[in-house]
């Protein structure tokens, strides 16, 4: 059967589309934080002195990251993180200023997907607030990636009944 041009690329596309649907799927399987510390909006007297990320499962020795910045987002501390089954850590510079910190951090989780999220915390008094608009970092991927699931799904059933229609066009109309 010939199938016209633009009917093809509308099938590349859907399949395309249907090759990413299936692999975000089972985002339910990624690993997830657990708990953290220091956690997320503590308010510290004294400066942490290592920060330790703990994770549902265990995470992948490849290439895990804990970067620590001040709230006027300068790099504190980007030391490559010590991986243990299902933490990562790192020690924290000594001498670090009252202020609000973000801790920015990555894994790859052990099915092979990198997860990602912020975690912010403040040395000193409550009086100045971490403002959770100021640090303009991906959150959490696992939840981002449920959120465009629907849409993804929508448009994909869009285009295959988009190329039904082209198909079935182009069999009663070829020559
Ligand atoms: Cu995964």
């Amino acid at each position: 059967m010939r199938v016209s041009r633009p009917g093809r690329a509308i099938m590349a596309c859907a399949s395309l589309l249907a090759a990413c649907f299936m692999w975000a799927s089972p985002a339910s399987a990624h690993s997830s934080l657990v708990r953290s510390s220091p956690a997320e909006g503590a308010v510290l007297p004294t400066a942490p002195r290592s920060i330790t990320l703990e994770f549902n499962e265990k995470v992948s020795k490849i290439a895990p990251a804990i970067v620590l910045r001040n709230d006027a987002e300068a790099v504190i501390s980007s030391r490559p993180p010590t991986v243990g089954r299902t933490t990562i850590s790192s020690t924290v510079p000594t001498g670090l200023p009252d202020g609000s910190y973000s801790i920015v951090w990555r894994v790859v989780s052990d099915d092979g997907h990198p997860i990602q999220g912020v975690i912010r915390f403040v040395i000193g008094h409550a009086s100045d607030p971490v403002d959770a608009n100021e640090v303009d970092a991906p959150e959490n991927s696992t939840s981002r990636s449920w959120t465009w699931l629907p849409v993804a799904a929508a448009v994909l059933a869009a285009l295959i009944g988009a190329a039904l229609v082209l198909r079935r066009y182009n069999t009663n109309h070829t020559p």
